[in-house]
């Protein structure tokens, strides 16, 4: 027997919806870019993180950037053969290119506020790149073997080093900067954790074990990137606006 795990009707929609959503943010983004007369680095890094992120949308909308996996899953009977189910699923590899770009600039945006340094900017960059790499090995994996898992593992090692690098280093030099950026670091950087943890628990219930319908994944990291995105440089670019001490001399 197959097995076909394909977009369907309210997936497609949803594709389409977030494509819009990025697309306003960044014209909001941009305008509001207009609105300061220097120090606009906040803004450019936010409005490239909402403009990559439409031009993937528009990939995946229309079809583009999806690829199909094939998995064999046995079933073992008494006395007759194994029988196999051909497990067909799209995988939507735009993501990870949207992904790889937009995330080191989610951390940059982060960087930048609590003023982290050279090296730990580093650090975290380079971890966050080889999560999503390996994120993308494990989700083309061939089969749900230890290979597949072991990139996993691997991802979410990574994963660890950026939350290192943002709770306990971010932390310390954004109250470094002042009360006011202090406590703004830590919700605005919680709420990331928040967010981003959700992303390897979706993709071990949908990529990963194939649970999860094609279009339940696209509905639930729709809401995700929405948050990560649009919501979080909202709430950075309206709070940059009012404390002035989050400025950087970039
Ligand atoms: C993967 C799978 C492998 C294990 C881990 C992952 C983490 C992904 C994250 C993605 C964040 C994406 C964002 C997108 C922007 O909107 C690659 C899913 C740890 C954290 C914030």
């Amino acid at each position: 027997p197959i097995d076909q795990q394909f977009v369907g009707e309210a997936g497609s929609k949803t594709l389409w919806v977030v494509f819009v959503v990025m697309v306003i943010s960044s014209a909001v983004f941009t305008g509001l870019s207009w609105r300061v007369p220097a120090k606009r680095l906040y803004h450019v890094v936010t409005t490239l993180i909402t403009i990559i992120a439409a031009i993937s949308y528009f990939g995946m909308a229309t079809g583009q950037g999806i690829s199909v996996n094939h998995i064999s899953v046995r079933h073992q009977h008494d006395h007759v053969p194994d029988t196999y189910t051909d497990v067909q699923r799209q995988v939507y590899w735009a993501r990870y290119v949207d992904w790889s770009l937009t995330t080191p600039l989610l951390l940059l945006d982060l960087a930048l506020l609590a003023g982290l340094n050279g090296a730990h900017i580093t650090i975290a960059i380079a971890a966050d790149l080889i999560m999503i790499l390996t994120g993308l090995f494990a989700a083309f994996g061939s089969d749900d073997t230890p290979q597949k898992w072991g990139w996993y593992t691997i991802a979410c090692i990574a994963f660890l080093v950026i939350i290192w690098q943002l709770a306990i280093n971010g932390n310390v030099q954004a109250k470094a900067k002042g009360d006011n950026v202090g406590k703004f670091f830590t919700a605005i950087s919680g709420f990331t954790l928040v967010v981003w943890t959700l992303y390897p628990i979706v993709w071990g219930i949908a990529d990963g074990s194939r649970k999860m319908s094609v279009d339940a994944e696209i509905i639930t990291y729709a809401v995700l990137d929405i948050l990560a995105k649009p919501v979080f440089g909202t709430w950075l670019l309206y709070t940059h606006a009012r404390v002035p001490e989050t400025n950087v001399d970039l």
